[in-house]
């Protein structure tokens, strides 16, 4: 009996020793995260890398930021390839396509990499719910895009007086950011009987392209009265569109996204209201969450981050520029 005593004293101190020595090892490990953008040259991923690496730094975190010039799963795919074969802890992405990422990324899954979606998602976006080829993600931090869409027809809507044309520019289908955009200005404008929402213009995230379509869709319909910027580069183009009819003011543009141009555009009159995302916020809790994962811990499976609304009325409050995207 005594003898028993001893035996399991020595584990319950062999597993103490264990224990700490291992908790030590945690501690003294300097993670690496690799955060992989849409794109690098866009404000709103160099805005969200500045959270991260204020999350990085105060964890003591290595950030690995990689990414490519174009938002394009063909671009991202072998970015993504060569992160995983320098084996970070974790990888934080914003996906550039819902079907086309998740393949790639289940091979860092399968490697023990844990896999975290920022700004946009991957598969239907539910993950960890045991449904569908794309539910490994751990978690998924970023606005609420169907909301901000339906936040963007009511701004146009009152802008035209609840009636006539307008219509979404739009990057491209299957990105779930802007396809939820998209998804909730109709859903919102169908509480617009007055309100004819044309077909949508796909500009593949080049702004030139999405002033050319203004253009058009004006030439094809001289009743315009409104257009939707999905994203920044989409809203930037609409607006240059606008500016070269000479139609500023009079076709009313509403932006998702809000980097320098577009506060200038709502102080001249050309853009009448942008919804500035907060990609610092979605960076900073994207680090933190990774973190939390490789020390342990339990996260949350979706964290919603807000919006701030700035147009002509609040445009130099200190609190509303504060959200204004780094260039
Ligand atoms: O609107 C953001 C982002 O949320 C979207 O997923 C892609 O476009 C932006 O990066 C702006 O260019």
């Amino acid at each position: 009996m005594k003898r028993l005593s001893v035996v399991i004293a020595g584990a319950v101190a062999l597993a103490t020793l264990v224990g700490s020595a291992s908790t030590t090892v945690a501690q003294e490990k300097k993670f690496t995260i690799a955060l992989i953008p849409g794109l690098t040259t866009d404000a709103f991923y160099i805005t969200m890398r500045k959270g991260a690496q204020l999350a990085a730094d105060a964890l003591g975190v290595e950030l690995l930021f990689q990414g490519g010039p174009e938002f394009n799963p063909t671009v991202q795919v072998p970015v993504l390839q060569a992160v995983i074969a320098r084996a970070p802890d974790a990888i934080l992405i914003a996906p550039t396509d819902k079907q086309q990422l998740i393949a790639p990324l289940q091979v860092a899954h399968e490697k023990g990499i844990p896999v975290i979606t920022v700004d946009t998602f991957i598969d239907d976006g539910r993950y960890q719910d045991g449904e569908g080829p794309g539910d490994f993600p751990l978690s998924y931090i970023a606005s609420d895009n169907v909301l901000g869409g339906r936040m963007a027809a009511r701004a146009l809507a009152k802008a035209i007086g609840g009636k006539g044309k307008v219509y979404v520019s739009n990057v491209k289908p299957g990105i779930s950011t802007t396809d939820q955009r998209e998804e909730g200005f109709k859903l919102e404008m169908a509480n617009y009987p007055e309100i004819e929402v044309l077909e949508t213009q796909f500009n593949d995230d080049d702004a030139n392209k999405a002033a050319a379509q203004l253009q058009a869709v004006y030439a094809r319909n001289p009743d315009l009265k409104g257009v939707f910027g999905a994203n920044l580069f989409s809203a930037i183009g609409a607006a240059d569109g606008v500016k070269a009819l000479g139609k500023s003011g009079e076709i009313k543009v509403v932006a998702f996204d809000a980097p320098q141009r577009i506060v200038d555009d709502i102080k001249s009159g050309l853009i009448d209201m942008a919804i500035a995302q907060h990609p610092a916020e979605i960076g900073y809790y994207g680090v933190v969450t990774a973190y939390a994962v490789l020390v342990g811990q339990s996260v949350p499976v979706q964290i919603g981050t807000g919006f701030t609304v700035m147009d002509a009325s609040n445009i130099d409050d200190p609190e509303i520029r504060k959200f204004v995207y780094s260039d």
